[in-house]
Formats: C-alpha cells, structure tokens, sequence
C-alpha cells in the first residue's frame, strides 16, 4: 500500500504557534509518529508539504500518475475553504482521498465551517489533532484490503 500524505499552507508551522488550537507536534513530529506507528503494517507512506495552491496540486497528480498511489490523505490548509482548483484535482485523481483538519474547523470562524473539497473526499476528519491523519491512514488500509 502506498499512501500520499498532503499538507497545505503554513502547516509547517504548526508547533510554534497556537499549540491550543493545532497541538504541540510539529510537522516533522507528526511524520515521525506516522512512520513508528505504520512501520509494521505494509505500507509505504510519502509526505509532502507546500505553502502554494499549484504545488499541491501537481503532488495530487504526481500521487496518482507518478507514485501510483492508492490514496492520499489531505489537509489543505486554508485553500480548503476557497479552492475550487484542489477540489478539481481531488476529484481527478480517482483514488480515496480523505480530508483532514487538526482543529474543528467547525467551531472556529464561520468561514472556515465551509470545504469546497469535502465532496470529492471520500471522507473527513476534523478536530481530532495529529490523530486525524493516523485514523485516516487505518481507515485506508482496512478500506483498501481486496476483500472489502
Ligand atoms: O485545522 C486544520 O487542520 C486547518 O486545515 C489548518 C489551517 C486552517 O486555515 C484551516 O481552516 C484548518 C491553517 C494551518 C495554520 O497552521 C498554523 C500552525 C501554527 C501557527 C500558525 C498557523
């Protein structure tokens, strides 16, 4: 199994600021848990980061059409609520693709309760912290066995 891990703008920050918003763990710290935990479970998992709409996007693509992933876990930042061009990419790619947010995005500032990619996700998860993306990836790997 190989699964892309996708983070959008200013996710490299997280650990430095607003810790009681998106946690104490940082980017690198996140990654690291993820490989400890999923080292003995066959599956292969890349990260990635970017602060740009395009560079996401063509890490979308490169999921699918370079890497031959079997899905991908996003979290798109900010553009969530605004990127109809991510939204579009998601939806072309054609494999499970699961939105992840740090915080709830629904008990914050109104305009960050709407995604303009939850619907060409598979699913989402929210409000959870780093745990979002560790839940993301077992869904996707009981998800993804042939049998189900
Ligand atoms: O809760 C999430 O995971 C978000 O996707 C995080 C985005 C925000 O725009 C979304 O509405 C919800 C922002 C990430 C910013 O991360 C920072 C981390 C530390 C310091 C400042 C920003």
């Amino acid at each position: 199994m190989n699964i892309h891990i996708i983070n959008g703008p200013n996710l490299n920050l997280l650990g430095v600021r607003q810790p009681e918003i998106y946690g104490h763990e940082t980017l690198g710290d996140i990654e690291k848990k993820m490989r400890q935990i999923f080292e003995q479970k066959n599956v292969a998992l890349h990260f990635f980061q970017s602060n740009s709409e395009g560079a996401i996007i063509d890490a979308l693509h490169a999921a699918r059409y370079a890497h031959n992933a079997d899905a991908v876990v996003i979290n798109p930042g900010a553009y969530t609520h605004y990127s109809i061009a991510i939204r579009d990419a998601v939806a072309a790619i054609q494999i499970p693709v699961i939105e992840v947010h740090i915080s709830n995005i629904h008990a914050r500032e109104p305009f960050r309760e709407h995604s303009v990619v939850a619907a060409a996700c598979r699913g989402r998860i929210e409000g959870l912290g780093w745990n979002g993306y560790r839940l993301a990836v077992e869904y996707l790997l009981d998800a993804l066995q042939p049998n189900n």
